[in-house]
């Protein structure tokens, strides 16, 4: 096991504590803490009695936990909102350069680990892929945290049978910025260029500096976004080509998307600091971005409009009542 900063495993550790507590009746969101019996089984299902959607898969990336930034909120509301077989956790979930700076952390951020590890005692799989943010974790490939995974990069098999390579990619920063350099350097100075940022923050840390994200970096100097973010996909969709997979979900950039390279389909499950989106396989193998900002609002919105009606409903059918029936007391009109 590689050395690393007891600080990274802090929220783990209090997340495993809090899970704990919650055994305390008094903590739990319901009879079995919000879950219904027969998750362990999903084939069962019919029985479920909660009208939650069930996924083959959920992937979420670039959460920033420890970070005002960070929409632990509508994270947390949306982990509430579904059950899933499998949970991939795709890197930047908790921001360990933070820890070295203002480390924020409030009772939603703890939810969140607590809420994934209540899914992963529940029967779904959580797999953790460390990024660049939490790359303190990077090292403890193939251990098993509290019923949590954690994995260098993995292969994903989709319903349909098809291989998908699941890394949070930030290896990729260095390719992206010399992109019209590498046809000419080849592919060693290729792989060298995808360890460069990584081992230039690993030094960094080190020696108690920031994070210096390459990828931020580029996204100023680059003329605008939009060419960094295809520059990005691109190299990563000629990756996936080469190991000979059908394709890839990553995370990094903070852009969700789905769309084709010739035959290798790439799909970004976006960030939970401003888009608050996931990558999610439905049980019918087909997959889609939910974009969770939009969804809590149109929820609010019906909620509001359902308020309305109620309350229009509940007015009309008093007034007549009370006038109709002779000798009834006059309703005093409330001002
Ligand atoms: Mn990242």
């Amino acid at each position: 096991m590689k050395k690393t900063d007891d600080a990274y495993l802090f929220p783990l550790m209090a997340g495993v504590l809090s899970e704990r507590e919650a055994e305390n009746p008094k903590h739990t969101d319901g009879p079995s803490g919000g879950f219904p019996s027969s998750l362990e089984n999903p084939a069962a299902g019919g029985a479920r009695s909660s009208k939650k959607p069930h996924y083959r898969a959920v992937f979420v990336s670039d959460t920033h936990l420890g970070t005002r930034a960070a929409r632990a909120d509508l994270l947390l509301d949306f982990l509430k909102s579904m059950t899933c077989d499998k949970l991939f956790l795709v890197g930047d979930i908790i921001d360990g350069w933070q820890l070295k700076n203002r480390w924020y952390w409030d009772t939603d951020h703890n939810d969140v680990i607590r809420r994934v590890l209540k899914m992963a005692k529940h029967g779904t799989e959580v797999i953790y892929i460390p990024g660049n943010h939490d790359e303190g974790l990077r090292g403890f490939e193939g251990h098993n945290m509290a019923g949590v995974e954690l994995a260098y990069e993995t292969i994903y098999e989709s319903l349909s049978g098809k291989r998908y390579w699941v890394l949070h990619g930030d290896k990729f920063d260095g390719v992206v910025k010399y992109a019209k350099w590498l046809a000419h350097l080849g592919d060693h100075a290729y792989v060298m260029l995808l360890r460069l940022n990584t081992g230039v923050n690993w030094i960094r840390r080190k020696m108690g500096y920031s994070y210096w994200s390459l990828s931020s970096y580029l996204k100023h100097k680059v003329k605008n976004a939009v060419e960094y973010i295809g520059r990005f996909e691109e190299a990563v969709a000629a990756e996936a080509e080469r190991m000979g997979v059908d394709g890839v979900i990553c995370g990094h950039i903070h852009h969700a998307e789905r769309r084709f390279f010739g035959k290798i389909e790439y799909m970004n499950d976006g960030d939970w600091v401003e888009s608050c989106t996931a990558l999610v396989e439905k049980m019918d193998g087909t997959f889609e971005i939910i974009y969770w900002a939009d969804e809590v609002r149109e929820r609010e919105l019906v909620k509001a409009e359902k308020a309305a009606k109620k309350q229009k409903a509940v007015k009309k059918p008093k007034k007549p009542k009370g006038r109709d029936k002779p000798g009834a007391p006059v309703p005093v009109a409330a001002e």
